[in-house]
Order: C-alpha cells, then structure tokens, then sequence
C-alpha cells in the first residue's frame, strides 16, 4: 500500500525552513498531493509553552530536562503523524529528532545519551539540510532574539549536522544551499523532493 512520504526540513536557525516548508507545502497543495506541516518545537502543547518560555529566556530548565521536553513534544504528536502517513498524506516537518541531538550535544551533553530519547520515532524518508554559513544567516535579521543564537553555538551545530548526515543513522540526507535566493533554494528542495511525490511503499522506519 501507498503512504505519504514523510520528509524533514533541518537547518540552522535563520537558515529559511520555515520560508522552504511554506512553500513546499503550496507547491503540494497546487499538484494536487495531499499534504501537512508540522513545526517543531510545537510551541502550542503544553510541554511546547515550557519549551517557549525557556528559548525565550523567560524560564530557566536544566539542559536534560529541556532536551526530554523537546523529544516529548514530538512524542505527544507521533501516533497521529503515523495516522497521517498511513492515510496517504505526506508530512513535512520543520525540524525534527536531528535538531534534537545536534543541539543539546552543542551544549556539551553526551551524543548517545542525546539520541536515546527519541529511539522508536517515525524516521523520515528524505532530509532535507539547509546549510547556510552563521555569518550569512545573522545577516537575514532577528538573530539574537533567542537562546542559541549566536555564531560559536551555530558553528557547533553546523559541524554536527554536517557529521549527523554523513554517519547514515539519518537515512536519506540532502544537503541544499540555503545561502542561495529564495526561488533557487526552491527549486533545489523540489528537485530532491520530487521521486516521492507519489507516495512511498511500505512501512515508516524508526529512528535511529
Ligand atoms: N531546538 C529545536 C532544540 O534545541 N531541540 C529540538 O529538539 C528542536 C526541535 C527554536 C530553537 O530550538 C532549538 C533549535 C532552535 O534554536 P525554531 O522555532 O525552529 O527553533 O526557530 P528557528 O530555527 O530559529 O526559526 P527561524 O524562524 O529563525 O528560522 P527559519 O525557519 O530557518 O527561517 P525563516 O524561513 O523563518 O527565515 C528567516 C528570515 O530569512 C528570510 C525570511 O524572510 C526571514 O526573514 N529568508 C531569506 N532571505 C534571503 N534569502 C533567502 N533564501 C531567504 N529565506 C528566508
Ligand atoms: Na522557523
């Protein structure tokens, strides 16, 4: 049977997912191919508000605590993601289980001890990397306003998703130009999301 593809958009902050998802998603809508979006952190649940008023600085967590709040978060919306695949709907997500691990590790927490939560998640089928330099993405404007972004934490984080893709563990993994202009970063995200465009076959992995 056919289920929708489940496809993961990762970057650095600023590095334009949000901008990418939004116009992948209406490019699905306009073909025709049922599709959803989800954002994560979901700053909309209750555990979501926690990790909010935390990025925003306005509540203080311990780094373990937050880090099993943010795979919580993913958790709590896990069985109806799986709905959705099975129903022949193809998810995006706007950061996932990679933003997961790379961040907390970038704060000097243990890799494998970073990934356990988030052991048995639907694995996607396709992610997508929007790779960008820190100096070029602070440019964009907004860099600042929040916990994590400054260039030395992005700079981690670049280096540890750049190693996160090349370890295989994250199955299929696309790295796209994100310094480019809009269009052109589009164009690239649809030319590596198109062999799913009708669907995937058989069951959804698991990470990791
Ligand atoms: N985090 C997240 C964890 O620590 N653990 C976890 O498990 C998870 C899931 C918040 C933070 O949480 C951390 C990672 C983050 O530090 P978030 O809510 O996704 O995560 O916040 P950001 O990633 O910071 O979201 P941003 O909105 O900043 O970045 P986007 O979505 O990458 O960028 P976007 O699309 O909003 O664009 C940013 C600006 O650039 C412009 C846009 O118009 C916008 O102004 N822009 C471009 N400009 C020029 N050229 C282009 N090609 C452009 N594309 C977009
Ligand atoms: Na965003």
């Amino acid at each position: 049977m056919t289920r929708g593809a489940f496809i993961v958009i990762e970057g650095l902050d600023r590095s334009g997912k949000s901008t990418q998802a939004a116009a992948l998603l209406a490019r699905l809508h306009a073909e025709g191919i049922p599709a959803a979006l989800h954002k994560f952190p979901d700053r909309t649940t209750p555990i979501g508000q926690m990790i909010d008023a935390y990025l925003r600085s306005e509540a203080e967590l311990d780094d373990r605590a937050v880090h099993l709040l943010f795979s919580a978060n993913r958790w709590e919306l896990a069985a109806q993601l799986n709905a959705t695949l099975a129903a022949g709907t193809t998810v995006l997500c706007d950061r996932y289980a990679f933003s997961g691990a790379v961040f907390s590790t970038s704060k000097g927490l243990p890799a494998a001890w970073c990934r356990a939560p988030d052991a048995g998640l639907p694995a996607p089928d396709l992610t997508l990397f929007l790779d960008i330099a820190p100096e070029h993405a602070r440019a964009r404007g907004g860099y600042g306003a929040e916990r994590y972004e400054n260039e030395a934490m992005q700079a981690r984080v670049r280096e540890l998703f750049a190693r996160m893709g090349e370890s295989g563990d994250a199955g299929m993994w696309v790295t796209v130009d994100a310094g480019q202009a809009q269009d052109a970063v589009a164009r690239d995200v649809w030319t590596a999301f198109e062999p799913f465009a009708r669907g995937v076959e058989g069951k959804v992995g698991q990470l990791w």
